[in-house]
Parts: structure tokens; C-alpha cells; sequence
């Protein structure tokens, strides 16, 4: 090779070498990239490329050496020239005042006199020296014992944020920077994600503090490189030739100039008082940054007055940190236990061993959800980190696997409510369980009496929370057909005991005298509420997924609530706008025996249903086996198959009992034949086969047929007269023969009432002279409403 390829070569190298360490500084320590991430790997490319073909090129401090160093077998010792101090720690404000105190009486202060400290952020990690000769990083190690530590150079490396050469200039032969090596929040977060989806391959990281110093004792650098390391920069121990500042800010200030990170959260304060603030100011901030911290550090910022207050044994005088409450604690959980709120959703609790984190004693932890269990795989017995940060619920946030005893299990949720014993459900594609037990369930019982009384359910005036608390919390309703038993004692009783705990006894009250109109209001309120319709009624028990809407339809298609009770999925599925999901709510609701005991209590006390009738004739024309075959979302049975198969066997029964030959001599594919000969050996899809066919028999029997139709208008005509405002005469034609009423042109005897609009003219006068009903537009509007399907 001519020295002139040489030459250029190492000039090239040279520059790519400065330029990706520059692009390496911005992006990592001054979070201001400034060259695209593609262009920087260009760039890498050519080096790599450059040093390999010219191995005399490579130099120590070069980027491509951050990476790919051979494995050591151990880590050689480094003794520290200047020791690695400890700091005294703190954990209150009079520790503070006291730690001051000390200070000012050493330097013959008085209390007033200014006294300035560098403030800083105590990271959770782990404590490094590096050692810069000529600008060039040559040596990293761990603190060990303060005295002497690991060497660790080659796992350095490999954290970006980390300059191999110093930058700017003036700095001294020979220093040290020390500082904290640690792992940034996100970057664990994404590690144990990753670990956690590896089956086992890669085991999580405990947190990121471990994290940290797990990496860092990494035999092969590659590992090291893999994980998300970051560092700050806060202290110097040897320096030899060259000056450093007078005040360690200023310090600081010049390790940023030369290339180091160092924390924006940095600042000078002067006394105990102003480090308290700061304290109070970053501990504001903590859950919101986005690594963790464990306190903050407070440093006299003189470097003279440091020397001068000196060391008890390896701890300054002049410095300490000041901890906040651990967000961590390791303890272990007693128990799993699911928590039902009041909306009936299941989350599942850690009971755990007492543990005091975040400043408090935390005896349970949530883990949210069945989802969380799973993804943790927490189990009964095992060794857990709970972090409570800030005042949100503490959390159990890893398992220690290395911890758990022999003879686990992977926690289920339970099938039933602790509380009412009826099905927990979790719906398809929900994260949420949920009880099934909505009106049963004495965890939902407040909610379920406040949906009831709502104004477009049983409108039940002047029932609010607070006396649904005191109805509830004292005993006298369990469920809202207890609604129906009160008496006007009960209710006197329940207020003064109320009032009595609630501390909100009225004056009134104690001069003896006792307000009892709201409680007459009430009852009376109570008694008018029993004359109902069936889709307020069914609205009214606030079954998940029922509103207005899907009560008025299953109001009107099916007519009856000792139908609808029984109702298995795939028939509710017959009217329209009722999903899968929809139905098997409701079906899911109607199975469970709370609920079912209430709605017999609610009938057998309480509500008078006044619109009841027969399953529309409708009902008749959905009702056919193909059509609730295939709304029995079986695998393979598809509206086609369903047809097919109702040819050759016209019942659910006869497909039920056919032999699996017979199934696939049906016509149908011979796969489905057989999805559905092994669909039909399950006891669930017997009974639902079961359940519907019989269902369907009920139906069938009851329901109307298409010609007499019924209506609730059925052999009535109507004349309409006059112009209406909230709908068209069209409409309002349309809509009352839809209720089997006939509309006709002018008024006569055998009319049956007259609707008169604004500005009717004579067809009304006819209708007063012949004494026929006159209804005006809202008593039509309340009717149609009434009755709308
Ligand atoms: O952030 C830290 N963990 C931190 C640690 C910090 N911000 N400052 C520190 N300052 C010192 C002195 C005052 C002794 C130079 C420290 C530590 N020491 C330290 N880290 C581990 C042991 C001591």
C-alpha cells in the first residue's frame, strides 16, 4: 500500500470519526440529533469499512469501538486513586436543618449568612469513574467499595451517551468523571416487554437500579450494548494537569462542555431553605421524569469551603443526600382475591405481607385485570415488587421468579362472584370481567337501585344516591324489589340514622320535631312506579348492553317478560339490531338464579306490566330452524349450511339426535359435517340446541300469525285531521297502521277518535258532534312513543 492511499485514508477516517461523534453527541446527550439515522449508519458503514480494510487506522476512542469486544473472563480490579466518597443520607427536613447547622457552626456562620449549594437529582444507579488521558476515555470502572472497583471499560463503551474523546478544550491531562450509569424508565419498560414475550428466553430485568448494574457486569460487551444504558455526569477525582473551576456548578457546567451529560434538573440554592424547596420542587416532578430517582443531593458549591469541611472517614461533611419514600418495596402476596365494583366489573388484588412503600403501609396491590395477572404470571407465594408512586393504588409491578416457591399455579379467574356466587363473564374482546349478578349482587346493588329509579326506567322521584346509601348501607334494601316493601317508618328511621352518623342531624330534628312529607313523597312516588311497560321495566333491571332501545325491541317482539326470562341467546338474535354480543348479555343476565329470584320478587310485589301481549307475528316468520341455526354461530355453519341442513332435518331436535353419518349425507360439506357432529358432542351446545328448540315451541305456539296481526290499534280507525308539528301526516298514517289501526278519510260513527292537529276544521266539528274521541297531537305522540317497536 503507497503511503499516499495511506495518507488519505487516515484523513478520511479521521473525519468520518469526528463527524459520527458529533452526530453521536447531539442525538445522545443533547437530545438534538442532527444528521437522519440513516445517514449516521452510512457513515458507520464507511468507517467499518475504511478500518478494516486499514487495521492501523483503528484508534481506541474511534465509534466503532463501542461495540463488539471480545468476552473477559473476569473483570481486573482498578483501585481509585482518589477514593470514591459515600454520602450521609437524609430522610427528613430536620436532617436538613441539622446536616446545615453543622456547616455553619464548622465555618462560623451565623444563621443568616448566604450559604450556597449545588442541588442535584440522586440518580438510581450505579456509581463509575472514567479516566480521560489526553482527551481520550482509556478506563472506566465500577465504584466497588469506593476504594476499588471493577474494571470495566469495554461494557462502557457501549453506552452512547458516553464520550470516548473529550470535547471543546482546556481540559487537564489526566481526569477522572464520575458519575451514574443508569437505566432510563422507558428503556426497562421496553427491555421487560420484550423479555416478557420471549417465553422465558430472556429474563426480566428487576428494576432499573439492578438493571443498571446487571448490564454493567456483563462478561460480553454485546449484551451490555443491547441494553438501554444511559449516564450523568457529577463528580471529577483525579485531575492532574490542567484547572478546574472554584464552585462545582461551574464544574459541572464544564463537564457538559466537554462532552458529558449532566442533569437539566441541576441548580444552586443557598440554605436549608432553599434545599428544602428544591427538594419539594424535583419530588413534584419524580413520577413524571423519566428515570428514577431516590433523592436529591446537596453539595456545598465551594470547592475551597468543601476542602476546608473535609471528610469523616469516607464521607463528606459537605455533602448528603436527601431521600425521598421508596416507590419500591419487595414483599410477598397471601392471596388473590378479586375486588367487584359497582358496576359489576371483577378486578382481581393482591393481598399482600404489610409492606411500607411510598411513605405508607400497603397491605394490597391491584393488578387490574385478568389480562395483568397473566402477563406478570403472578401467583399465590411468589416474591413481588409492589411500587406505589405518587398517590395512584399501589401496583404489584414484577415478579422476582428467581424467588417463587415450588408447587405454584397460573391464577384463573374465578367463575363465580365472591359476593352474589353468580357468573363472572368476560365478554370477547373485553379486558374488563365481569358479575353477572346485576340485580342480585350486593356490590352492585346501589348502582343497580340508582339505574332502576332513573327517570327513563321506573322514574321513581326524589330516590337519589344519598338515599340509596342509607337504604343500602343500613339494611333496609337489598334489591330493588325491596323498593316495594318499604314502609314510611322504614324510611323515617333510615334519615335519623343517617343523619345520626352523617353528623347532619337538622336542628328541627333534634328540637324533637320529625319532617315526614319527602318520606310520603317518596312512598307515593314508589306506588305510582309500579304500573309500568314492559320496555321500561326491562330497561329498568339494567342488564349490560340493554338500553332503551334494544328493551323497547324485545318489548315489542316478544310481548311478555316470562318469555323473554327464558330466552336463549340464538332466538334473541332473531330481532334485529340484537348482536351476539347484545344477546348473550342478556341471556347471560336471565341465567343466573339472584337475578331471576329478584325479578320474581319485583312481579310477585311490586310491578304491574300493563302492555303485555303475544310475541309479534314476526316473531312467527323469523322463527325457523335454519334462521336460528345459523344465529348459533357454530364453526363452518354459515346461513347456507343452516338452510341445507334445515332441508334435510327440519327440527333442532332431529339434528340434535342424528347420527353423524346422517349429518354428513346432509348435503352440507363433509368438513362442517364433522365440526358440527364434534360441536354436538359438547354439553354446552346440547343444551343450547335444547334450550332453543324449546324456546322455539313457546314461541311458536304464542306467537301471532301474520294475518291478525296485533296491534294495540287492531280494529280501530282513525281519522286524521288538521297539520301536525313533529311529524308528517304520512308518517303518523304509517305509524298507526303499523299498530293495525285503519286511517281513513272523513269521520263517521264507526270511527273510533279523531286526531286533530293545529287548525282543524271540520272534520273536527263533525267528530264533536257525533261525540267521537278527539286526541290532540301529544296524547298521539305518547301513544306512538308508547308503542314503538
Ligand atoms: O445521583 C447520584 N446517585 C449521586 C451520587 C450524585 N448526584 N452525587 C453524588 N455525589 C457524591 C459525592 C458528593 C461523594 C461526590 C453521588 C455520590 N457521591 C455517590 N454515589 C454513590 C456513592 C456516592
Amino acid at each position: 500500500m503507497s503511503p499516499a492511499v495511506s495518507n488519505n485514508a487516515s484523513r478520511r477516517a479521521a473525519e468520518l470519526r469526528e463527524r459520527l461523534d458529533e452526530a453521536s453527541h447531539r442525538y445522545h446527550v443533547l437530545d438534538a440529533p442532527t444528521i437522519p439515522d440513516a445517514e449516521y449508519d452510512a457513515l458507520m458503514r464507511e468507517l467499518e469499512a475504511l478500518e478494516a480494510a486499514h487495521p492501523e487506522l483503528v484508534t481506541s476512542d474511534s465509534p466503532t469501538q463501542r461495540v463488539g469486544a471480545a468476552p473477559s473472563s473476569a473483570f481486573a480490579e482498578v483501585r481509585h486513586e482518589v477514593p470514591m466518597l459515600s454520602l450521609a443520607n437524609a430522610f427528613s427536613d430536620e436532617e436538613i436543618g441539622e446536616f446545615v447547622r453543622r456547616i455553619r457552626t464548622r465555618l462560623d456562620l451565623n444563621a443568616d449568612a448566604s450559604l450556597k449549594f449545588s442541588v442535584e437529582p440522586k440518580f438510581d444507579g450505579l456509581a463509575i469513574s472514567l479516566r480521560y488521558e489526553d482527551g481520550k476515555f482509556v478506563r472506566g470502572a465500577t465504584r466497588g467499595d469506593g476504594e476499588t472497583g471493577e474494571d470495566v471499560t469495554a461494557n462502557l463503551r457501549t453506552i452512547k451517551q458516553i464520550p470516548l474523546k473529550l470535547h471543546g478544550k482546556g481540559w487537564p491531562t489526566v481526569i477522572e468523571v464520575r458519575g451514574e450509569v443508569y437505566m432510563p424508565r422507558a428503556g426497562f419498560e421496553k427491555y421487560n416487554e420484550t423479555a416478557r414475550e420471549s417465553n422465558g428466553k430472556i429474563k426480566p430485568l428487576i428494576n432499573p437500579r439492578n438493571a443498571a448494574a446487571g448490564s454493567l457486569r456483563q462478561l460480553d460487551p454485546r449484551i451490555t450494548a443491547k441494553r438501554p444504558l444511559a449516564f450523568y455526569a457529577y463528580a471529577v477525582g483525579v485531575v492532574e494537569g490542567g484547572e478546574l473551576p472554584t464552585t462545582h456548578s461551574a464544574m459541572l457546567k464544564k463537564l457538559h462542555a466537554w462532552g458529558f451529560p449532566v442533569s437539566t434538573l441541576v441548580d444552586t440554592a443557598d440554605g436549608a431553605q432553599g434545599c428544602l424547596t428544591y427538594f419539594h420542587r424535583v419530588g413534584e416532578q419524580r413520577d413524571a421524569l423519566p428515570f428514577d430517582i431516590d433523592g436529591v443531593v446537596y453539595k456545598i458549591d465551594d470547592l475551597a469551603t468543601q476542602r476546608e469541611l473535609g471528610f469523616v472517614g469516607r464521607t463528606p461533611r459537605w455533602a448528603i443526600a436527601h431521600k425521598y419514600p421508596a416507590q419500591e418495596q419487595t414483599t410477598t402476596i397471601e392471596a388473590i382475591e378479586i375486588n367487584i365494583g359497582r358496576t359489576g366489573a371483577a378486578t382481581p388484588t393482591a393481598r399482600l405481607k404489610p409492606v411500607f412503600v411510598g411513605g405508607v403501609t400497603v397491605t394490597n396491590a391491584t393488578l387490574h385485570n385478568a389480562d395483568q395477572v397473566a402477563r406478570l404470571d403472578v401467583r399465590i407465594g411468589d416474591t413481588v415488587i409492589v411500587r406505589r408512586a405518587g398517590d395512584v393504588i399501589p401496583e404489584v409491578a414484577r415478579v422476582v421468579v428467581e424467588r417463587r416457591p415450588a408447587h405454584t399455579h397460573r391464577w384463573k379467574m374465578p367463575a363465580h362472584c365472591p359476593i352474589c356466587g353468580s357468573a363472572i363473564v368476560r365478554e370477547e374482546g373485553e379486558v374488563v370481567a365481569r358479575c353477572t349478578g346485576g340485580l342480585a349482587c350486593a356490590a352492585q346493588v346501589q348502582q343497580a337501585l340508582f339505574h332502576f329509579a332513573a327517570r327513563r326506567a321506573m322514574d321513581i322521584d326524589g330516590l337519589g344516591e344519598r338515599f340509596i346509601e342509607g337504604l343500602t348501607d343500613f339494611g333496609y334494601v337489598k334489591s330493588p324489589a325491596d323498593l316495594y316493601k318499604l314502609k314510611l317508618h322504614d324510611l323515617l328511621e333510615m334519615k335519623r340514622r343517617a343523619d345520626e352518623r352523617d353528623g347532619t342531624t337538622p336542628e328541627t330534628v333534634k328540637a324533637g320535631k320529625v319532617a315526614t312529607k319527602w318520606a310520603e313523597n317518596l312512598i307515593e312516588a314508589i306506588a305510582q312506579s309500579r304500573r309500568t311497560t314492559l320496555a321500561r321495566f326491562l330497561y329498568s333491571l339494567g342488564i349490560n348492553h340493554v338500553g332503551e332501545s334494544t328493551a323497547k325491541a324485545l318489548a315489542t317482539w316478544f310481548g311478555d317478560i316470562a318469555l323473554i326470562r327464558h330466552l336463549p341467546w340464538p332466538i334473541l338474535k332473531l330481532v334485529p339490531d340484537i348482536g351476539g354480543e347484545v344477546a348473550r348479555a342478556i341471556d347471560a343476565f336471565f341465567e343466573q338464579d339472584g337475578n331471576q329470584r329478584v325479578i320474581d320478587d319485583l312481579l310477585e310485589h311490586g310491578i304491574v306490566i300493563t302492555d303485555a301481549h303475544a310475541p309479534i307475528a314476526k316473531v312467527r316468520a323469523a322463527l325457523t330452524t335454519a334462521n336460528v341455526l345459523a344465529d348459533m354461530e357454530l364453526p363452518g355453519i354459515t346461513e347456507k349450511r343452516s338452510e341445507q341442513l334445515a332441508q334435510a332435518f327440519d327440527s333442532l331436535e332431529a339434528i340434535l339426535h342424528a347420527p353423524p353419518a346422517k349429518l354428513s349425507a346432509s348435503g352440507v360439506p363433509l368438513d362442517v359435517a364433522a365440526a358440527l357432529a364434534s360441536a354436538l358432542e359438547q354439553a354446552q351446545t346440547r343444551e343450547l340446541f335444547k334450550r332453543s328448540a324449546h324456546a322455539m315451541h313457546l314461541l311458536l305456539e304464542r306467537a301471532e300469525s301474520a294475518k291478525g296481526a296485533a296491534g294495540p290499534l287492531d280494529g280501530k280507525t282513525v281519522v286524521l285531521t288538521g297539520s301536525l308539528n313533529s311529524l308528517t301526516r304520512d308518517e303518523a298514517k304509517d305509524k298507526l297502521e303499523a299498530l293495525g289501526a285503519k286511517v281513513a278519510g272523513s269521520v263517521s260513527k264507526k270511527t273510533s277518535f279523531v286526531v286533530a292537529g293545529a287548525e282543524a276544521g271540520s272534520k273536527l266539528d263533525k267528530a264533536t258532534e257525533l261525540g267521537v274521541e278527539v286526541w290532540d297531537e301529544a296524547r298521539l305522540v305518547k301513544f306512538l312513543h308508547a308503542h314503538a317497536g
